[in-house]
């Protein structure tokens, strides 16, 4: 296609190599970063998904050799060939990934049709032909990750998924090949050598990890240009990293969007709703966040109440403020056909809506009857969606809940050739589909922070690469199945893994009904993942945590407690992954690539680097096997008992216990007892800590700020560093790394685990302390430094 080489030319980072019949573009984005640009559709390398593109300026070679091209980095030696053939290794000469020069071989599938399978469930792609395609040799030893939500195991290999934005409402199971979001990026790790791949395409890409034929793997467009980064690790959190710094991290959230959300398909009416409030209130289990679903509109008008089932919206806002909620509302995208309805008289006046290839606006069917699309691609539609969330601000609601952006449609899918401005350069819907979720969630996000001035809470469903930068997600419709409880877990990792740092699944199930003991194992899981939210469908039995019986609302108040004690921790782990785009649920592989065990570990996670959790996903079970990743040792946070690392243990776990393991060497902040963000004022940090073995240091670092505002990006937030050394005795040091938000804590309370003692001196001064079986705690006033030494 591309035929032999002819010429190269240079421009800055840009080497451009002339083809018999095209030119490709290889630029270096960074050592470890390497940008594959081939105009097969459109002359510009026009990304959504990346807004600054930040080109290193770094010593790099190009070498003419016989056979083809070699470009040399600091990391890698990039070879390329006729026919744009390219090949990877490292800077040792390691093969990283070659190029497939065989013909594709699909496997047969003999006899019998694709439509019975498909009538059977089964969303099954066959081998079909590619105008964008990258194929890669399989090589030994080669796992997958990445590519967003997608159905399944952590591990993606011998899968093929289609990105192609999908309302889903068929029971999620591994099958499934195409969900809500399109992120196209994926992680390979091979031998400790890893790399990923962002194919930045948004028409309808295909992924398969050797499904079609184990000897290779591809990614390949139905249309558009080729345009893909390599990106070298060898970490997998150098991946993560690299990639999140050319799509964008996830903005610190505010701090109360950490706590529990409660939704239902749908709190009404407003004395449903309060009742609810009344509940969390009366029965002592925190919560910050109420929502509201499709029903609190007028006959699903966006950006209006039902007045018969809330007379009041401002005020009943108010009231519930008082008590500390936040209210979230749905905004679908369908805007409802309907003659002096504002939002759709303002669409049509200012053609803000998408039309058909005549430029007759496009009508499908949605929530409101016949409705029309926003077209989100144009900056015009955004600016007006973003004044329109003003509305829903001066009512008083805190965060607006983005559904149905596929986008979804219930008379049909939108033709391809629905027409997109895309800012001044019309397309079709083929091209665009995959990003209408993302640029609905930038506008809605633009909108709430200029009307509120507040860090903005967005939760979206459909996504492309780079909506991290906007929105939080979930993973739609799941339902109150075991197998979902159990999924939730690699599709809320492999979310992470693409920058979705902020990501939750519905807790309890969305459709079917809940049992007790499901919600009692899956308020565990949530209590652990970055979106605390327990949500589910209309017309399925209730499943608020008092919904079931007295046992099962002890559960669901230890651990939403719980959760609450560990927003000081979850909080940073929000404030580094703001900085370094990695996220808070992890799997165990992001830390301990040294550690193959830790490769295909589907049902256990860490949450950030001090947490790891082994929840019990299994009806009936009443322990589990754990595996404790190598080169760290674990204390059982119930216990207190230690195990070191690179071994499996079994762990009784009743249905009131979530085995959860802390590693040796943490520091874990913890607030006091709360029932939601602001209640009562922070004066005393209490500090968990678990020492490391004997002859080791750890440290953590700490931050606080105003928990709302954006003033932290002035310098207004405090930073506090905790070192802790294990060594005839233990030391800790706390001092303050930045000092710039005022309302300081006055003390910090130190409860120590696993130590025996019978000294303990602050800055030389003896002190007495509480001396308890297993562990010590004592408070020290703050100052700059504190030296604290034990005995
Ligand atoms: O067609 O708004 O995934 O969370 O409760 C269903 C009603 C529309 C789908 C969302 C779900 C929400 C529901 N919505």
């Amino acid at each position: 296609m591309f035929g032999k080489i002819k010429s190269i030319r240079k421009n800055d980072n840009k080497i451009i190599v002339v083809y018999e019949n095209i030119e490709a573009t290889v630029e270096v984005i960074s050592p470890s970063i390497i940008n594959f640009f081939v105009p097969l559709y459109r002359k510009e390398r026009a990304s959504k998904a990346i807004e600054d593109l930040v080109v290193e300026e770094c010593d790099f070679e190009v070498s003419e050799e016989d056979e083809g091209i070699i470009i040399t980095t600091e990391k890698l030696q990039v070879k390329i060939f006729n026919d744009f053939k390219v090949d990877i290794y490292d800077k040792y000469g390691n093969i990283l990934c070659e190029d497939y020069r065989e013909e594709r071989k699909a496997f047969i599938r003999r006899h019998g049709n694709l439509d019975i399978l498909k009538l059977e469930g089964h969303k099954v792609v066959v081998d079909a032909i590619y105008k964008v395609m990258v194929l890669k040799k399989m090589e030994q030893n080669t796992f997958f990750y990445g590519l967003g939500e997608q159905t399944g195991h952590l591990n993606k290999k011998g899968y093929q998924y289609k990105l192609w934005n999908t309302d889903d409402p068929s029971p999620h199971v591994e099958c499934h090949e195409s969900l809500y979001k399109a992120i196209p990026f994926l992680i390979t790790v091979k031998d400790k050598q890893d790399f990923g791949f962002f194919f930045d395409n948004t028409f309808e890409t295909h992924f398969d990890m050797g499904k079609e034929n184990a000897d290779y793997y591809y990614f390949s467009a139905v249309d558009g240009n080729l345009d893909y980064y390599f990106i070298y690790g060898p970490e997998v959190k150098k991946v993560v990293g690299s990639y999140t710094k050319l799509t964008g991290t996830n903005p610190l959230p505010q701090l109360w969007t950490l706590g529990y959300h409660q939704s239902k398909f749908s709190y009404t009416p407003e004395s449903r709703l309060l009742e609810i409030a009344d509940n969390f209130r009366k029965r002592d289990i925190p919560c910050d966040v109420l929502y509201l679903d499709i029903d609190y509109m007028d006959g699903y008008r966006v950006f209006t109440w039902d007045k018969k089932k809330f007379p009041d919206p401002k005020g009943t806002l108010a009231g519930l403020k008082e008590r500390g909620y936040k209210v979230v509302t749905i905004i679908d995208p369908g805007v409802k056909k309907d003659k002096g309805y504002k939002i759709y008289e303002e669409g049509i006046k200012n053609s803000y809506f998408v039309t058909d290839k005549d430029g007759v606006p496009y009508v499908n069917t949605v929530w409101p009857g016949t409705a029309l699309y926003p077209d989100f691609t144009n900056e015009r539609v955004r600016k007006w969606w973003a004044d329109n969330q003003k509305i829903m601000m001066d009512y008083g609601v805190s965060g607006i809940w983005n559904d149905m952006n596929e986008p979804a449609s219930f008379n049909g899918p939108l033709p391809e050739d629905v027409m997109f401005n895309n800012d001044g350069l019309e397309v079709q819907h083929k091209e665009v589909h995959n990003v209408y979720g993302h640029y609905m969630s930038k506008a809605t996000y633009e909108g709430i922070k200029e009307h509120s001035g507040k860090r903005p809470f967005v939760i979206t469903r459909a996504c492309y690469a780079g909506t991290q930068k906007y929105s939080t997600v979930w993973t739609g419709d799941n339902q109150s199945l075991w197998d979902h409880l159990r999924m939730s877990l690699p599709m809320l990792m492999n979310l992470g893994l693409c920058g979705m740092t902020f990501c939750g699944a519905d807790i309890g199930g969305f459709s079917f009904d809940c049992t007790a003991e499901l919600l009692s194992r899956w308020v565990q899981v949530g209590t652990f993942t970055p979106l605390f939210r327990n949500h589910s469908r209309d017309f399925t039995r209730d499943q608020e945590p008092w919904a079931f019986d007295e046992k099962t609302e002890e559960i669901n108040r230890k651990y939403i407690k719980l959760r609450y004690r560990l927003l000081p921790y979850i909080y940073d782990l929000f404030w580094q992954a703001e900085r370094n785009g990695l996220p808070v649920i992890r799997p165990l592989l992001l830390n301990y690539q040294e550690d193959s065990n830790t490769y295909e570990m589907n049902d256990e996670f860490l949450c950030g680097d001090n947490i790891l959790v082994a929840p019990v996903v299994e009806q009936g079970k009443k322990a589990r096997m754990v595996y404790l990743p190598e080169g760290d040792s674990w204390v059982d946070y119930w216990t207190k008992e230690i195990y070191k690392g690179g071994q499996y243990i079994v762990k009784e776990a009743d249905l009131d216990v979530c085995p959860i393991f802390i590693k040796a060497g943490s520091f874990i902040p913890n607030y006091p007892q709360m029932n939601y963000i602001g209640e009562v004022e922070i004066k005393e940090l209490i500090l968990d800590i678990y020492p490391p073995i004997e002859g080791n240091k750890a440290s953590y670092e700490h931050y606080q700020d105003d928990g709302e505002s954006f003033a932290y990006r002035n310098g207004m937030y405090n930073l506090y560093e905790f070192i802790i050394e294990s060594k005839a005795g233990i030391n800790i040091t706390i001092s303050k790394k930045h000092n710039g938000y005022n309302k300081k804590y006055e003390s910090i309370k130190l409860c120590i685990n696993n130590v025996k003692s019978s000294k303990v001196s602050v800055d030389g001064a003896k002190i007495n302390f509480g001396k308890y079986e297993n562990s010590i705690e004592f408070s020290v006033p703050i100052k700059n430094n504190n030296v604290i030494e034990i005995k």
